[in-house]
């Protein structure tokens, strides 16, 4: 098989400083003349994710396992073109990906098992940064914003159920760093675990929880 590009994802709580080091990594990439795309998840762009957007900022009411679909769905709409982009050579970045799906619906009380389950085969991250951040830090940095689970209760047990998808992961694919340092520090090691898999990888793309 020929070299594809690797398939990078950036998870974090609310106030980790995920959008900065998401792009502080593209620019890194793209100094170093490696071809790269960033996405978002949720895309609010699409249909789909227009009533995901309408629902985080309170304007509409879904129930928790509709919500749960959509966000599911939102990443299914956006399958193709990752891997298409994969098999060109390009590195995709990922601000956020199943795994936020799974931290935030089973924290609201879905079971784990059934949020898994809608994301099962999708293309799966050949590496995943979790930019960890204890409430207290984030509270420091100004507190959360204005969408809904921006609490403090609520990404405290977004940050207990991502630590169990941590645990069930190899430590090879799933990287925590300890974003409550500064920006630099934290950019530095994203860097340095990161770059490993910008080099391509002739392993075929990998399928999520299967
Ligand atoms: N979120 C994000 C979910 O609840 N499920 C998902 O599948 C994804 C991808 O959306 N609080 C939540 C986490 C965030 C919110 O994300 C919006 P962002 O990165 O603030 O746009």
């Amino acid at each position: 098989m020929s070299t594809r590009g690797a398939f990078i994802v950036v998870e974090g709580l609310d106030r980790a400083g995920k959008t900065t080091q998401v792009s502080a990594l593209q620019t890194r990439l793209e100094n170093e003349g490696i071809l790269c795309k960033l996405l978002k998840f949720p895309d609010r762009t699409t249909a789909i994710g227009q009533m995901i957007d309408s629902y985080l900022r309170s304007q509409s009411e879904l129930d928790d396992r509709a919500i749960h679909l959509l966000f599911s769905a939102n990443r299914w709409e956006l399958a193709s073109t990752i891997e298409k982009l994969l098999a060109a050579g390009t590195t995709v970045i990922c601000d956020r990906y199943a795994f936020s799906g799974v931290a935030f619906s089973a924290a609201k009380g879905l079971t784990f098992e059934w949020c898994r389950s809608p994301d099962v085969s999708l293309p799966a991250p050949d590496l995943t940064l979790f930019l960890d951040i204890t409430p207290e830090a984030a509270r420091s940095r100004g507190g959360y914003g204005e969408e809904r689970y921006e609490k403090e209760e609520m990404q405290r047990k977004v940050r207990e159920v991502f630590r169990r998808i941590s645990s069930e992961l190899d430590e090879a694919s799933w990287v925590t760093i300890d974003a409550g340092r500064d920006l630099d520090t934290v950019a530095d090691e994203i860097w340095s675990v990161s770059r490993p898999f910008t080099k391509g990888l002739s392993i075929p793309i990998q399928r999520l929880w299967m």
